[in-house]
């Protein structure tokens, strides 16, 4: 098997961050979305509507949707379980995620595609369709938070594809300077705690990996030589403690992770980069 996929963006990130905490390697081929080669013909064969990630089979076939992605993955590698063991964990889990993605990532891509100068020109941008995507955010958010609580995870007992979904939204949301409302302190929380593990196990986005628009992203992706790198580096990831995200990284690293998080948050707060991260 094979991934296509692509640092800078939330879907494929999703996968990576479920691949992660899964323990699991399949290799990763980058397609640069920035300079279009996820249309050019030759990968549109593989998916005709140029989405990424795609998930390329020992067969040749290709398979695209990152939650069909994982849901494939997860058929075939039951353990441990990350969509829920008994019908009604299922459900909630896959309840949650939903939330996740079509009320919070979908917002925040929303948000990104009508108010960043660098989709200026590749859609008409309405600040309209902006602003009610803030709106619907913060309902979103709040109620999430409220539901959240006091949990260490957004869905059940142990890391799920929903913490999965919130973290590459809520790590887009950083990237796409989306406020997420600092009130909704459960959810902070959470991201502190998932950040702090998943940079120690380089889920987290590196440096090179972050979006630069302004300089048409850094001449072809932080140069070629980054995405080189990149491309050796497939889908490997060091765990953190015996887990990315919580709770299980509250085994001997947890007072690390949570101290990890807030320097992270404070310094990505400051620069757009985490220090800690090389
Ligand atoms: N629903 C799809 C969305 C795929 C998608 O649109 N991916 C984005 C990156 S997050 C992409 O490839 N955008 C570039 C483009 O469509 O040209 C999924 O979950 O995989």
């Amino acid at each position: 098997m094979k991934i296509y996929d692509f640092v800078g963006a939330p879907n494929p990130k999703k996968l990576r961050v479920y691949l992660a905490e899964k323990g699991l390697t399949i290799p990763c081929e980058q397609v640069n979305i920035v300079t279009g080669e996820n249309r050019a013909p030759e990968f549109l064969k593989r998916n005709p509507l140029g989405g990424l990630p795609v998930l390329e089979l020992d067969d040749g076939s290709c398979l695209a949707e990152s939650l069909a992605i994982i849901e494939y993955l997860e058929d075939l590698n039951p353990t441990p379980p990350m969509i829920g063991t008994s019908p009604t964990e299922r459900a909630r889990v896959r309840e949650v995620e939903r939330i996740a993605e079509l009320g919070v990532l979908f917002r925040v891509a929303a948000i990104f595609q009508n108010t960043h100068p660098f989709m200026a020109n590749r859609l008409k941008q309405s600040p309209d369709t902006a602003e009610n995507a803030r709106n619907q955010l913060a309902g979103v958010v709040k109620a999430l938070d409220a539901r959240v609580g006091g949990k260490p995870l957004v869905a059940g007992e142990r890391p799920s594809i929903a913490d999965c979904t919130l973290f590459a939204a809520f790590e887009f949301a950083e990237f796409a300077q989306v406020t997420i409302d600092p009130a909704c302190k459960n959810l902070a929380r959470w991201y502190a705690s998932a950040v702090g593990c998943s940079a120690r196990s380089r889920v987290r986005m590196r440096p090179h990996e972050r979006f630069n628009m302004s300089q048409t992203f850094a001449n072809e992706y932080g140069q070629r030589r980054s995405l080189e790198a990149t491309q050796r580096r497939a889908c490997t990831y060091r765990r953190c403690g015996s887990g990315v995200l919580l709770p299980r990284c509250r085994c001997r690293s947890s007072t690390a992770c949570s101290r990890t998080a807030s320097a992270n948050l404070n310094s990505a707060d400051r620069s757009g980069v985490p220090h800690h991260i090389s």
